[in-house]
């Protein structure tokens, strides 16, 4: 395949390494802390992970391995939605597994866990990996949605990783791939199996961090492409000073692209999620913070600005949230039903009869368009898919309505004209930023550590990352800490705990110190694009919000 020329050039990157793996192999000892505790609902979590609850954590300090040279198979999997760096993963894992012995195995399970499922997979040799060595994208094995989920779906999964006389499976993934990885250790261990489950933390929304794991990977380039591209609508809206564009941006649930992206690019409005929900905001609410933007600026004859919107909005926004929880448990409990319902209109008639009356008054009054994308299949773990729900043009078309009647009644004499945007699949599998791409790598390395230390039913992790590389800290947190009991899909399921913003975090804080003056004053920053060469201070920093939350930065 023909390769562009800044590919060749990433091809020769050296990732770094943190001190702690880069010694020689046999002396990454194993340090393990005392049991844990999950954190919320410890009895019910206790009972359902019998084998693998509370294990101790795990960092790697200089000492003695003398297991790490064992010939060793492992399986690896990229499960859920692309995030840069997913391909350096796989190099740590892969250069480890060699490091430590060269007859070791690595095989790609392709298109996600259906491949751990139905047995289909690559062997990863060194020639096809160096095809993609800080490349972006999910494309050298593949992703997917599917969860394992039924008893048959565990037992071929079993029977695959047994066929290939495997040691142990690499699941890359979010909060609902790794709670499955917790899942499928407690199950291996069950059934009286030795082979090991380890999962990484990746996901462009930013949500899967807690104490140990400060940041899943992807965020930082995901935030850095989107924020390229907001600077340059920013600079056109300068230019030009005739639109308000609105820019729905990727993160699921929590609003963590927003907010950094917001503290990068400094737009007039950023809509954090999370505040609206605790503010308990209606939607109405939302439009009328919107338009007395608009209302100011045009005062300043500046007819123009940039509003962010987390894609995941429509379900902070208290009226909605309960309207999108009743048509889940609806959908999922009725879905025969549901399913044999032809047209719209059947659909709406019958889930007016379903819906709470507050709700059903909801669905009614929305827009079709909207209301039609509420009703699209959920994903695989249940979720609502949030980037197919168009949240930026409600919110337009809504604050459009809204000036006529302010512009009726005398109260705004501006002009509103309009763009839209939805900014998602754009930075998903850009090449991964050094940060990504040097976090990426040690994640893998951390992963075959884990691995040839003989755990199982842990997460790889890296923090201290607003440092140099080299001053990393490495090891596993085990993923029944992370988890609790929460109510999805018309069940209560085990999870691992979804990271949202949170409104006392210095992130949040330094962007309510700051939104008021840009929401009126013109203050656009414009960060251009990720550079892979040149001064660290340019290329290897970390994100605003790493930063922030290690105080290193300064609003
Ligand atoms: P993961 O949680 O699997 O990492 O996926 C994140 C994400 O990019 C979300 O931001 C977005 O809502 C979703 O995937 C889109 O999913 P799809 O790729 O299936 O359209």
């Amino acid at each position: 395949m023909e390769v562009s020329a800044l590919q060749k050039a990433r091809y020769a990157y050296t990732p770094k390494l943190p001190a702690c793996l880069s010694r020689e192999i046999t002396r990454i000892g194993l340090e393990l802390g005392s049991p844990t505790e999950s954190i919320a609902d410890q009895g019910k979590l206790k009972a359902l992970f019998k084998n693998s609850y509370g294990k101790p954590l795990a960092s790697f300090v200089q000492g003695n391995n003398d297991k790490i040279g064992r010939v060793l198979a492992v399986g690896v999997i990229l499960s859920g939605g692309q995030a840069p760096g997913g391909h350096n993963v796989i190099a740590g894992l892969f250069d480890g597994l060699k490091k430590g012995n060269p007859e070791s195995k690595l095989y790609g399970f392709l298109g996600g866990p259906s491949g751990l499922i139905n047995n289909k997979t690559v062997e990863i040799t060194s020639p096809f990996m160096d095809e993609y060595r800080n490349t972006g994208g999910f494309d050298m094995i593949g992703s997917g949605r599917t969860k394992i989920e039924s008893p048959e779906q565990f037992a071929s999964s079993l029977e695959t990783a047994k066929k290939l006389g495997l040691d142990a499976v690499v699941i890359i993934g979010g909060d609902d791939s790794n709670t499955n990885a917790a899942l499928l250790a407690e199950y291996f261990l069950a059934q009286g199996s030795s082979i090991q489950v380890i999962g990484c933390p990746k996901t462009i929304d930013g949500d899967l961090k807690n104490e140990y794991i400060e940041t899943s990977f992807g965020f930082d380039t995901a935030v850095k492409t989107y924020s390229e591209l907001i600077g340059n609508i920013e600079r056109d809206a300068n230019s030009a000073k005739k639109y308000w564009h609105f820019i729905k941006l990727m993160g699921r649930a929590a609003s963590h692209i927003a907010l950094e992206c917001a503290l990068q690019t400094q737009p007039n409005i950023c809509l954090i999620s999370e505040e609206v929900e605790a503010k308990k905001l209606s939607l109405r609410q939302v439009v009328d913070q919107i338009c007395d933007a608009v209302v100011k600026r045009a005062e300043n004859k500046e007819n123009f600005g940039v509003v962010l919107i987390p894609e995941g909005l429509v379900e902070f926004i208290p009226e909605m949230k309960t309207l999108i929880e009743e048509l889940n448990d609806i959908m999922a409990k009725k879905e025969k039903e549901f399913s044999e319902l032809e047209s719209f209109h059947e659909q709406s008639i019958w889930l007016v009869t379903q819906l709470s009356d507050p709700s059903g008054y909801l669905f009614t009054s929305l827009p079709e368009e909207i209301a039609k994308e509420l009703l699209m299949d959920r994903d695989p773990h249940g979720n609502v898919q949030v980037s197919r729900i168009e949240t930026e043009k409600l919110l337009m078309n809504m604050a459009e309505s809204r000036l006529k009647d302010l512009k009726e009644a005398g109260t705004y004499k501006g002009a509103f004209s309009t763009q839209n945007h939805f900014f998602g699949y754009e930075g998903r599998c850009a090449f991964p930023s050094n940060f990504d791409s040097d976090y990426c790598y040690s994640l893998g390395f951390s992963a075959f550590v884990l691995i040839a230390s003989g755990l199982t039913g842990y997460l790889s992790s890296v923090r201290n990352l607003t440092a140099p590389a080299a001053e990393w800290i490495a090891g596993g947190v085990p993923l029944t800490m992370m988890m609790n009991m929460e109510h999805r899909h018309g069940a209560e399921k085990p999870v691992i705990k979804k990271a949202l913003v949170e409104l006392e975090g210095e992130p949040f804080k330094a962007f309510e110190a700051l939104r008021d003056t840009w929401a009126v004053k013109t203050s656009f920053l414009f960060p251009g694009a990720i550079q892979y060469f040149g001064p660290a201070e340019v290329c290897d920093q970390p994100t605003k919000t790493l930063r922030l939350e290690h105080s290193k930065e300064q609003p």
